[in-house]
């Protein structure tokens, strides 16, 4: 499946330099499946220039790499942050295809072709110097680590240790452990095993120790919760000023169906919403469909998991999320 298209996109490629490259605050999965594609293109284009730049990374990647650094001393990111690269042809972007949260560049004057390789919602935005027919936008995929290990399939590239132990850790941390994963997932994973991986080593990489403000956050979010009942199902409102996507989670893991958290920011605010998975199979709820239908600001996301970035009024905004809910749930 596909094949055909990463072929073009590889072809497309030769003989060009390019960035690669994803969403501000880099997770994982955006971080590691970046590594890993230019791993893949060296196969081909030992000689074009590949470079793999960031606008910054996440809290939750930097604690990784220090884990994965002690594992592996001598593993050479070469990586740049926040720092344009000038003598580029294509720009890649992966695990997003919103231009809204790409920091790197300045929207307005991007002016090189770009690509998106993604597992959100495709937004079909169509920007002006988007390839659009060699976008790679598969949002039945659990991750974008997925996607890239395909590539690797398709020419039979053995996939160096360290590498196996990011992108295992990619594809666990995206799927939630598997709780967002499918058979493709599990035969993913299972290629990427192999007698030199240890998955409990890989677990413990992964874990992540919560500081205090994490947890106060935590905690805070839980004392200011709004409860709205509709029908059977709970909806949970909360406001925080840092931690909204732990805060969320937290919301659905004590009973909320969805979990909606507000940051105001200085220069205007941001919603993060979850939803449970049965709400989403009995009612058809898509959290990434309805913040991408709200008007005045961007957003986007998946089934159970969405975000949205506005300026001005947040009360107007969150309003009209818990209308398209509401609706949702009522139909
Ligand atoms: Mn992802």
């Amino acid at each position: 499946m596909n094949t055909s298209k990463r072929d073009e996109i590889l072809k497309y490629l030769k003989g060009k330099n390019f960035l690669i490259t994803s969403h501000d605050l880099v997770d994982l999965d955006g971080f590691i499946s970046s590594l890993a594609l230019r791993l893949f293109f060296k196969n081909f284009y030992p000689n074009q220039k590949i470079y793999v730049t960031f606008s910054e990374l996440s809290k939750q990647t930097k604690s990784y790499l220090e884990n994965f650094s002690r594992k592996f001393p001598d593993f050479d990111f070469d990586i740049q942050i926040g720092k344009e690269s000038l003598d580029i042809d294509v720009i890649v972007i992966l695990d997003t295809n919103n231009l809204d949260q790409v920091k790197l560049f300045d929207k307005s004057n991007l002016d090189i072709p770009f690509v998106f390789l993604d597992h959100h919602l495709n937004l079909q935005k169509n920007y002006p110097n988007n390839l659009l027919s060699l976008n790679l936008i598969h949002d039945n995929y659990s991750s974008t680590s997925e996607i890239v290990v395909e590539f690797f399939e398709d020419h039979r590239i053995y996939i160096p240790i360290p590498y196996r132990y990011l992108l295992i850790s990619a594809i666990l941390a995206d799927s939630g452990f598997l709780k967002h994963g499918n058979n493709r997932t599990i035969k993913h994973l299972s290629n990427l095993v192999n007698d030199e991986v240890e998955i409990q080593d890989i677990l413990l990489l992964l874990e992540k120790d919560r500081d205090i403000s994490e947890k106060i956050a935590q905690i805070k979010a839980l004392q200011r919760v709004k409860i709205i009942r509709i029908n059977e199902w709970l909806v949970g409102i909360s406001h925080l000023s840092s931690f909204t996507a732990s805060a969320a989670a937290l919301l659905t893991r004590i009973g909320f169906d969805v979990a909606i958290v507000i940051t105001e920011e200085k220069a205007g605010f941001r919603i993060t919403t979850r939803a449970k998975k049965q709400i989403r199979l009995k009612t058809g709820l898509h959290l990434g469909k309805i913040v991408s239908e709200i008007d005045d600001v961007s957003g986007g996301g998946h089934e159970g998991a969405a975000t949205l970035n506005g300026r001005n009024d947040s009360e107007k905004t969150l309003n009209h999320l818990i209308d398209k809910i509401k609706k949702t749930l009522i139909n």
